[in-house]
């Protein structure tokens, strides 16, 4: 692996950072914009007599589902450099439909709430706690509902604001597949490093509201008190999976034709790293194929569902696995949860991370 400490378990020396191999956080294959335009968010969703449809669109909801918005907090910092590729000058993505002056009332068909009740039925027979792999939880259903609503809509409010969503890019040209938003520090994915503003355009992130880092201390909380139900010869919960305390987070929406390729996160401080601090990633709306490993190795991956209320957890030895998103299922959003924050198709996921740490 390029300099990369392929086993997840051997952090990333100075030298080996300083280099800043591809492999920190990269995303691949990447698709042209055009080519994700191509994907069902891309226009309004098509409509099937027995499935979910548009019923009623009030004035305010832009023609395409994938326009951008205009806000009146969507100021542009600045006119930008033309830095690294983005969709600079766009106006900010709104990840919901509808917007402030007006809501969409979406009819759902007999499949759609017939698969829901199978969904209801199927997770109270799943384990709420799965310990993956040394340093690795996932927290099933942890976010309820309401909860899932409250963090859909303030991200929506960020994320068509200075600062908000936006198609990343790199210099060559290539776009990632999907939208991104970052709060408490800019991570700029053509330099892999964080910083206090976006290049492209100046903008400053917004800062980390304290509702969300409540939700992550809660989810660190609940995998430390399954952890300590191990017993004795178990490695302490603090040792495997260590506390952190979110001061970061990248904001990924995808498409339903998103995807990111496998890579580890390793541009946050040393300090943060060599306390292999971890990382906490919420789920929201539709579910995710998520692959993890050892290796940059897809066919070596494992594949995990991360459904909407999902929190995954990785640190300690599993801080710096490979990880990624192979594709996202369609229609798979819980109704409950979409219906009330008005979620566009495809699915919303915060990776919360410490970016330093301060003893
Ligand atoms: O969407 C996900 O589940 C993964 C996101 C991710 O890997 C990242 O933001 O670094």
């Amino acid at each position: 692996m390029e300099g990369g400490g392929g086993d997840g378990r051997k952090l990333a020396t100075s030298s080996s950072r300083r280099q800043k191999p591809r492999a920190s956080r990269e995303f691949g294959p990447e698709r042209s914009l055009e080519s994700q335009k191509e994907g069902p968010c891309s226009s309004s969703p098509s409509v099937s007599s027995t499935e979910s449809m548009l019923q009623m669109v009030i004035p305010g909801l832009p023609k395409s589902l994938d326009s951008p918005v205009q806000s009146p907090k969507s100021k542009s910092a600045s006119s930008g450099s033309g830095a690294a590729g983005s969709d600079l000058g766009a106006a900010p993505f709104d990840i919901c439909m509808g917007n402030s002056k007006g809501t969409v009332i979406l009819k759902h068909g007999l499949l759609e709430i017939n698969r829901e009740k199978r969904r209801a039925k199927e997770l109270s027979n799943i384990a709420p706690v799965q310990h993956l792999r040394p340093g690795m939880v996932l927290l099933k259903n942890f976010l309820k509902p309401d909860d899932q609503v409250e963090i859909i809509k303030l991200c929506r409010e960020l994320g068509v604001g200075t600062g908000g969503f936006y198609q990343p890019g790199y210099r060559e040209g290539g776009k990632l597949s999907l939208r991104m938003m970052c709060l408490g520090k800019n991570w700029d994915p053509d330099s892999r490093s964080y910083g206090d503003i976006r290049p492209f355009d100046g903008a400053q992130p917004p800062q980390m509201p304290q509702e969300l880092t409540k939700f992550v201390e809660e989810a660190i909380k609940a995998s430390h008190d399954f952890l300590k139900q191990r017993g004795k010869g178990a490695t302490e919960p603090s040792v495997e999976l260590p506390q952190m305390s979110p001061d970061i987070c990248i904001v990924n929406f995808y498409t339903t034709g998103g995807k990111l390729g496998l890579h580890q996160d390793k541009d946050e401080d040393e300090s943060s790293l060599e306390k292999r601090l971890p990382v906490v990633s919420f789920s929201l709306g539709d579910t995710a194929e998520f692959l993890y490993g050892d290796d940059r190795d897809v066919d070596k991956a494992s594949k995990i569902k991360l459904e909407s209320g999902d929190v995954l957890i990785f640190g300690g030895q599993s801080r710096l696995i490979f990880h990624g998103v192979s594709g996202i299922m369609p229609k798979s959003a819980p109704l409950m949860v979409t219906d009330k924050a008005n979620l566009r198709p495809g699915r919303l996921n915060l990776t919360f991370r410490q970016h330093k740490y301060e003893p």
